[in-house]
């Protein structure tokens, strides 16, 4: 073939493969969001893990380039640069133009394959708008490009002659299309989080991110020798461990390898983290049912030989056991099987078994060995245990009194009049002033307005029992209308949006962080479906003549007054808090779906927001402190 315009068998099936994935985007990378702008990152660094796995490759640079691009290199082996048989193309071009192409290469590891990466990165290309690759390998440095996935025509050459000592590997560099995704920005921390994560479960690489988009250059190296027991070490620095040891161990069977590693500490939340061939399964599947099964049994097994079940008839529960445990659970599998809403659940059949019997092996002989630790891990699964039963004797006690039994709404809810939770949106406002603000200035259709006052309980410091007991809690927990806790349903939520509205200030911002805490640990699956948002009031109100400007942030105020009122406004006032605004200012600027700005609450990175939160929310001081100091720029707002 040597005009551009002649396409054989090959190439017309090539392009079907990619128009495909540029038609139906979301159905390759789950959606067109900044989730799925991610996962672009993801699957190219996944592929430069299977060359770690497959033992070529030490480190990974990840670098946002001021350019817009993102440029990820590694140290493998490069991607194959000879002639494809089939395709009469250099192997390259097959691999970044065909779907699933880079699987037929038979690289004898396990890979990251799985239903949410492991697409292959001819899908980055597809959804690129240029790509350029260098590879180093073979002697050479060779390169080609692509245009929304397709080949230059000359874009494919040998470079260069290979320095002596020069070592191999790739640079994929991509342009995101930005008529395909919502935005093509990416956030730092959501990249470092599950980079670092990829860092702990597997030792050894050197993980870095780059990030050249501003003046000053932030670069941060993840390099973790210790895996998953220093995943667990970093989850619990801000809490209180229960014993000096991370139990740690591995087992392999039926082709399946398990790794766990895990520590009590005296909170009361347990941490679980499981994952599957490098992907985290944030919905469970059976290595986590195995987990949870045999870890059960074990410290029932312990719990009841050394005489420690005897005053509280009956045997401890799973959720005893795992108050306070942080756990990392990771399997690698030869075909794994991912299913659930979001692809993140492990389906095979076949690894409970696997795993539940590494753990009953292991950590029974653990526990054996290390008497100390054991007994630790034991106590508290007691003292849980006599909680709950306290806790639930507490409960029976005020079942009869308690509000959430009944029906009646709180009498602070200015209900809306529409009874369709898909229309229906409840505004949680920070005061009684804002809130009667919120009352006069809602569309009462749809709109409904809950006043808090002052701040409510920090759940992360208390049982279930001590949260009901708060009236705030109470009053937004029957307003919601789906129970709490173990008892939560979603369905039966009576909004589909619940707006958090606190005032722009350091105040504020605590409030919101205990009612996301509160939302977070206990009706979680309306933060999953996407029903919880932050309002965004402005900041300032300028004005010039007859015509007002209002501003997010400091930035957009400058540019106004620049811009709008040539540098000379006639006012500019700063918003102080939600109950300086009359009830039109409010309805208009941050309430009103036509001009409002809503930012959704997402819980992207479990094990992120689960440390930000014990961070944050938890009794340890110093760690909150570290971290206020660490994000003391950006800490106008922290996505969860
Ligand atoms: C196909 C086959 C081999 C390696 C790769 C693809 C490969 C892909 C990427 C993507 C980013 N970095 C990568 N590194 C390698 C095996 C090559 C061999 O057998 O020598």
């Amino acid at each position: 073939m040597s005009e551009g315009n002649e396409y054989g068998a090959g190439q017309i099936q090539v392009l079907e493969g990619l128009q495909a994935v540029q038609k139906r985007p979301a159905m390759y990378i789950g959606s067109t969001d900044a989730r799925g702008l991610h996962h672009l990152v993801y699957e190219v660094v996944d592929n430069a893990i299977d060359e770690a796995l497959a033992g070529y490759c030490d480190e990974i640079e990840v670098t946002l380039e001021e350019n817009g691009a993102v440029s990820v290199t590694d140290d493998g082996r490069g991607i194959p640069v000879d002639t494809h048989e089939e395709y009469d193309r250099p192997a390259v071009e097959v691999i970044m133009t065909v779907l699933h192409a880079g699987g037929k290469f038979d690289k004898q590891s396990y890979q990251v394959s799985g239903g949410l990466h492991g697409v292959g990165v001819s899908v980055v290309n597809a959804l690129s708008k240029w790509l350029e690759v260098e590879i180093r390998r073979d002697g050479a440095v060779w390169r080609h490009e692509f245009d929304h996935g397709e080949p230059e025509p000359d874009g494919f050459e040998r470079a260069r002659d290979l320095r002596p000592g020069e070592e191999t590997g790739t640079t994929v560099r991509f342009w995101p299309d930005e008529e395909i995704f919502d935005a093509v920005s990416f956030t730092t921390e959501t990249l470092d989080d599950r980079l670092r994560e990829l860092a702990f479960l597997n030792p050894g690489v050197e993980i870095s991110l780059v990030d050249e988009r501003s003046e000053a250059v932030d670069e941060r190296v993840h390099r973790y020798e210790g895996g998953i027991r220093e995943f667990v070490e970093y989850l619990n620095e801000s809490k209180t461990p229960l014993h000096d040891d991370v139990v740690y161990f591995d087992a392999e069977d039926d082709g399946v390898s398990v790794e766990v590693a895990l520590q009590a500490t005296d909170e009361l939340q347990g941490s679980l983290h499981a994952f599957a061939n490098n992907i985290n399964t944030r919905e469970g599947g059976t290595h986590m049912t195995g987990f949870k099964t045999a870890l059960t049994r074990v410290v029932n097994d312990y719990a009841a030989s050394n005489g420690m079940l005897s005053d509280l008839d009956g045997n401890l529960r799973g959720e005893d056991v795992r108050e306070g445990l942080t756990a990392v659970v990771s399997v690698k599998h030869p075909d794994p099987q991912f299913e659930g809403q979001t692809k993140t659940k492990l389906g095979n059949s076949e690894v409970r078994g696997v795993v539940e019997s590494a753990v009953h092996q292991h950590l029974g002989t653990y526990f054996e060995e290390n008497p100390d630790t054991a007994s630790a891990i034991v106590s508290k699964a007691v003292e849980a245990a006599q909680a709950r039963k306290a806790a639930k004797k507490a409960e029976e006690l005020t079942r009869r009194k308690s509000a959430l039994e009944s029906t009646a709404l709180p009498g602070k809810l200015a209900d809306c009049q529409s009874r369709d939770p898909g229309q229906s949106e409840l505004f949680v406002v920070e005061g009684d002033s804002a809130g009667g603000s919120a009352k006069q200035g809602r569309d009462r259709e749809f709109q409904a307005i809950l006043p808090l006052r002052g701040k409510i309980l920090n759940v992360e410091r208390h049982r279930l029992d001590r949260i009901l007991e708060n009236n705030e809690i109470r009053s937004l927990v029957t307003a919601i209308g789906a129970g709490i806790g173990e008892e939560f349903d979603a369905d039966e939520a009576r909004y589909n949006r619940i707006i958090l509205m606190t005032d722009a200030d350091v105040d504020g911002a605590h409030i919101r962080t205990l009612l996301l805490t509160l939302l977070y640990r206990h009706m979680r699956p309306l933060i999953e479906r996407g029903w919880v948002y932050a309002a965004q009031p402005p900041l300032y109100r300028v004005r010039k003549g007859s015509k007002t400007y209002d501003a997010m942030t400091e930035a957009e105020r400058d540019r106004i007054v620049a811009e709008e009122c040539n540098g000379a406004p006639d006012q500019v006032q700063r918003f102080k808090g939600l109950g300086e605004m009359n009830p039109d200012q409010l309805w208009e600027t941050t309430m009103n779906p036509e001009n409002r700005v809503l930012k959704r609450i997402t819980t992207e990175d479990a094990a992120a927001a689960d440390k930000m939160f014990s961070v944050l929310m938890g009794d340890a001081v110093e760690p909150r402190k570290q971290f206020i100091k660490e994000h003391a720029t950006d800490a106008e707002w922290v996505d969860i």
